[in-house]
């Protein structure tokens, strides 16, 4: 057996080869599992041979980081720089990126981590160029922008580089749930009408990744490429924005096809070294990353509506805990909360209870602690 590159472009051609229907679905299945499994072994070997550390180690701040993807020579130095004012060289030749550079955006109260990195060429997830350094940097982010140049749309073979490092963009994760035991072979449960898995190809799947005693619910019509990113388990699930750069140099005409190639995408038109449409793009940065601001009203005073509390979408008040002062947290007693979240103002709750955009929340300290 060759090496597990071979392999995985052996079975790869398989597939290619085999013809899609009802009675190959089950067989393919096996075959996407079995690359999936390979893939997995690659990524234990490499980080062995790397002493365990894989990546660059990028000292994560701010309230979230959003990961700057593009083939060289986009401008995603350019971009950098005119968002954050980081200094990234942006010169006018190729692979000028030689480490990952941060940067610091203010925007909405939010301060956004910026990370541009080298560019990414065909082949990353196989670890060409510095590929896998730069996707386990993306794996780490909260949101990944793909910027593309209108010489190079190549948009969906990012994504593909993406999807082979187990990225998933702008995607749940399958609604898919193992239960593994110790004994007592495979048990295969669906809440809903199967059309692209059968209890044998998934038992098929399940084998691959040696997963044989325990139960599988499936609740939904799930693919098998869903099946598989659930028993591989080391997905990360990323929003995105696309955004085409340089559009300084495109007629209304050429930007209308770039619509059409990139549908059903929507894209955001910047000039990075013209300060084009880059206010559009902080908007829609800040919306993806879903930021929540909370103003802290203290008990029996007007809320300080200066400086929100950052968090995000799906915190409840134990996030918003974690970030005051220590005596606080721990004298916690209760939460008032006004805002989209209470449902009347001044409502009671507890630290599970799940925070919105602009709430206004009073902690309640026990009896003897200080405020
Ligand atoms: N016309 C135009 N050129 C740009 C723009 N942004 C960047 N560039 C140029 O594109 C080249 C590559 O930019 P750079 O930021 O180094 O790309 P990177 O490799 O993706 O970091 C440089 O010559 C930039 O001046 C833009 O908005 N319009
Ligand atoms: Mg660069």
């Amino acid at each position: 057996m060759g090496s597990i590159e071979e392999q995985i472009a052996e079975i790869e051609d398989e597939i290619r080869r085999t013809q899609y229907n009802k009675a190959t679905q089950g067989h393919i299945g096996r075959l996407k599992a079995k690359i999936a499994v390979l893939r997995l072994e690659r990524e234990k070997r490499s980080r062995s041979s790397s002493g365990g550390a894989l990546g660059y180690s990028v000292r994560k701040s701010g309230n979230a980081t959003m990961a700057l993807v593009g083939y060289p020579s986009v401008g995603k130095s350019t971009l950098l720089t005119h968002l954050t004012g980081a200094e990234s060289e942006a010169a006018a030749y190729e692979f000028t990126t030689t480490s990952i550079i941060p940067g610091m955006l203010f925007w909405r109260g939010a301060a956004i981590q910026i990370l541009d990195m080298p560019g990414l060429i065909p082949g990353a997830s196989r670890g060409r160029g510095r590929g896998r350094e730069v996707l386990s940097v993306v794996r780490s982010s909260d949101l990944v922008l793909f910027l593309l140049d209108p010489e190079h749309l190549e948009y969906r073979s990012l994504l593909g580089e993406l999807e082979g490092a187990g990225v998933r963009i702008n995607r749940r994760p399958p609604r898919i749930v193992l239960a593994p035991h110790d004994k007592g072979g495979l048990e295969v449960h669906s809440t809903t009408r199967l059309t692209h898995l059968d209890p044998s190809s998934i038992a098929a799947i399940a084998k691959e990744f040696r997963f044989h005693n325990g139960e599988v619910l499936l609740r939904e019509d799930a693919a098998p490429d869903d099946l598989i990113d659930v028993l591989a388990g080391n997905r990360i699930y990323l929003p995105a924005i696309v955004a085409v750069n340089k559009a300084d140099l495109l007629t209304p005409e050429r930007r209308g096809e770039i619509v059409r190639h990139l549908a059903p995408h929507p894209a955001l038109f910047i000039s990075a070294a013209k300060d084009q449409g880059l206010g559009e793009l902080k908007d829609a940065i800040a919306d993806a990353l879903s930021f929540v601001r909370v103003y802290l009203k203290p008990p029996g005073r007007p809320p300080d509506l200066s400086e929100p509390v950052i968090l995000r979408k799906g915190d409840s008040v134990a996030q918003l805990l974690e970030r005051l002062p220590l005596e606080l947290s721990r004298a916690f007693r209760s939460a008032q909360v006004w805002g989209r979240s209470a449902r009347f103002p001044g409502q009671t709750v507890g630290k599970d209870h799940l925070l919105a955009d602009q709430d206004i929340v009073t902690i309640v300290v026990q009896r003897g602690a200080r405020a």
